[in-house]
């Protein structure tokens, strides 16, 4: 225990140590896509002006950064291109690698009222069925890690049977005619043997898609995290080009946001390739803007990601670091590596609402406040900014993560002096175009204003890419992908497929949720899901402890029998510290957004030898 003072100046002066004797580099952060826009804005502007390198990430590395990628690439923006209400206008909805009745409950509940009351078709496409497949029209039960398959097959289809919407692909795409000759080899008869969805219903799903005056398009963390993560998105980029399912009522790309900030979080910039709003640190003519406002010169060369920096830790190359509302100890994969990076550092800051497993290996722990416990922006996977009221006093010594930031800044040499969120916004404003005709006042005034807005009085624009896309061209860029499997393929000695997520009754490492009484009695206890099928051929009754291992390592955790669960795969949430899910998987990166295989990886599950139900 110490007092605030004290506990800032050894947290600082540890920093500024490890800066002044090693070098810039040996520093690196993490952000929170849980905190507000201001403090993001602010915890990348601590790290790219006081630690002095770009080495700042944060969750969305874990989560859509793939769809990013691919977004980028092909749209020049990583945003939603309609709001999840659009379900509501849509003929067709698809719904791949998602569970939103489980992860995004109030959009899931436009998506069921769309079927309902309009009788939207929806496709549910994922290797495990889930609530939402009783709602649609169609569940594809394809195989694990084989989107890209499923996915050319339905652009191969829409092609050769001359679906495709020819005007919309003059006016406002790039690169159909090279797509049109990559796509013939993926026939779906071929991409059956690869997917498990017969041809036939591969061709009928696409006509459905195509055809339809509205077609949608939501995607999750199934297309994401693969080492072909960004390959699936591309998919699915290419679809709705081709088919003109883009910048209309009822139609668009919708990569469902995970965490309640994280747009905001990386438009503020808590990325190591970018600026905020996506400006890259390489580009000297944007760059200068920043240096300018910021009076300071700014490093050219874009810092390490989530996983290059637990392995630059490895490598003795980064000694500190500060850490802000993520918990890396149970959200990275390969735990093992990532805890033993942890401690390996000379000096880390947790700043956290929890003493979590990351704050284990904490030399300087600082207690911080939850969103209901101060003021702030926050921008939702619909692209609106909302304004977040404090409602509650922090608890005990806990402090607003804003004041915190911003004392650890002060105490680096940073000549800081910020009121407060508002004074921050504003600053923000100047620096980010999406934030264009948004103000401090104008958000206190109305609550909510969705980007991008043409005049300070008029709403903002909810659907975009209205008349093509914000890209050099004007067009999209329709970009190929091959099929590749996933890293790691199950085996003789480790059989099965190890898919991990999430379940209602938790957040992610479960620092929060099991800490909450209510929610812990209702899921309490670390579990697996497996088939019936499964669990009768391995002679497992549900309640029985398997032990799940992996090629880098093994927990022993209790199974449950789940119908959804396809023959072969075991399911594991990954919020329980006594079992932990990352304990297992698989780091293997996406090339471009260097993302972790956190759906796949090969497993071996068995009886437990020295537990039973009983215990
Ligand atoms: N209750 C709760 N809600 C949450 C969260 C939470 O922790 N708890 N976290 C939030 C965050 S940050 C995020 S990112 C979102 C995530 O929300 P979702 O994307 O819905 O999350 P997941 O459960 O990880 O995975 C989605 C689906 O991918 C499927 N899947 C697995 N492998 C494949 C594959 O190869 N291809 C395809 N197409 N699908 C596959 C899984 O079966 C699963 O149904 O949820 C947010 N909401
Ligand atoms: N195996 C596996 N691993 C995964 C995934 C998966 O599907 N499978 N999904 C990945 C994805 S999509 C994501 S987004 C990541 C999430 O990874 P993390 O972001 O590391 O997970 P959280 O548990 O949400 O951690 C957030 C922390 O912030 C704290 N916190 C909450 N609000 C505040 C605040 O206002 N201020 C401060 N200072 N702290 C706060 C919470 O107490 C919590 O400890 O996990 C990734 N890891
Ligand atoms: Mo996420």
């Amino acid at each position: 225990e110490a007092s605030w003072e004290e506990a800032l100046d050894i947290a600082a002066k540890g920093l500024v140590k490890i800066r002044d004797e090693k070098g810039v580099k040996a520093l690196a952060g993490f952000g929170s896509a849980k905190g507000s826009n201001e403090e993001a804005y602010l915890f990348q502007k601590l790290v790219r002006t006081g630690f002095g390198s770009n080495n700042v990430d944060h969750c969305t590395r874990l989560c859509h950064a793939s769809s990013v990628a691919a977004l980028f690439e092909g749209l020049s923006s990583g945003a939603v291109s309609a709001p999840f209400s659009a379900a509501m206008d849509a003929e067709v909805i698809i719904v791949i690698g998602a569970n939103p009745t489980v992860n995004h409950p109030v959009a899931a509940t436009f998506i069921k009222n769309a079927v309902k009351q309009n009788g939207a078709k929806l496709f549910v496409m994922d290797p495990r069925r889930q609530t939402l497949s009783r709602h649609a029209t169609k569940h594809l039960q394809f195989k694990p890690g084989s989107d890209v398959a499923m996915l050319n097959a339905m652009i191969n289809t829409i092609i050769t049977e001359g679906l495709t919407d020819d005007q919309y692909i003059a006016g406002y795409t790039e690169g159909f005619e090279d797509l049109k000759e990559k796509i013939k080899e993926f026939t779906p008869e071929k991409m059956e043997a690869i997917c498990g969805i017969p041809a036939q219903t591969l061709r009928e799903v696409a006509r459905t898609y195509a055809r339809a005056k509205s077609s949608i398009i939501f995607w999750g963390m199934g297309i994401s995290q693969h080492v072909h993560g960004t390959d699936n998105a591309r998919c699915l980029i290419a679809l709705a080009l081709i088919t003109g399912q883009v910048g209309r009522p009822g139609t668009g790309l919708h990569p469902l946001r995970g965490q309640n900030n994280v747009q905001g979080a990386s438009d503020a910039g808590l990325i190591p390739m970018f600026l905020p709003d996506y400006q890259p640190v390489g580009r000297d003519d944007l760059r200068g803007s920043f240096e300018k406002l910021w009076q300071q010169d700014l490093d050219p060369v874009r810092g390490l990601t989530v996983v290059e920096i637990m392995n630059a830790i490895h490598a003795g190359e980064i000694t500190g670091m500060y850490i802000e509302g993520e918990n890396p100890a149970m959200s990275d994969p390969d735990l093992q590596h990532a805890r033993q990076a942890l401690a390996m550092l000379d000096h880390l800051v947790v700043q956290d609402l929890f003493v979590t497993e990351t704050a284990f290996h904490a030399d300087v722990i600082l207690p911080a406040s939850a969103f209901a416990e101060k003021d702030g922006s926050f921008t939702n996977t619909d692209r609106r900014v909302q304004l977040a009221r404090q409602v509650i006093k922090p608890p005990g010594d806990a402090r607003q993560d804003l004041w915190i930031i911003q004392e650890i800044g002060k105490r680096m040499g940073l000549p800081w002096n910020y009121a407060g969120p508002g004074e921050v916004f504003t600053e923000m404003a100047e620096l980010m175009p999406s934030l264009k005709n948004i103000t401090w006042e104008r958000l206190v005034r109305e609550g909510a204003v969705t980007y991008p807005v043409d005049a300070p009085d008029q709403p903002g624009n909810e659907i975009i890419f209205t008349t093509g896309f914000p890209t050099a061209s004007g067009r999209g860029k329709i970009v190929p992908a091959k099929v590749i499997p996933p890293d790691e393929i199950p085996d003789a000695e480790y059989p099965m497929v190890l898919s991990t997520g999430r379940v209602l009754e938790h957040w992610h490492t479960g620092s929060m949720t099991r800490r909450a009484q209510v929610l812990d009695q209702i899921e309490p206890e670390a579990v697996a899901f497996m088939s019936p099928k499964d669990m009768h051929k391995k002679k497992l009754v549900p309640g029985d402890f398997i032990r799940l291992e992996t090629r880098r390592g093994a927990v022993e955790v209790k199974v449950r029998s789940d119908r959804d669960v396809p023959e072969n795969m075991v399911f594991m949430p990954f919020c329980y510290a006594e079992a932990a899910a990352n304990l297992l998987t698989n780091p293997a990166l996406d090339p471009f957004g260097k993302i972790p295989e956190f759906k796949f990886c090969a497993a071996r599950a068995e009886r437990a030898e020295m537990r039973d139900a009983a215990e």
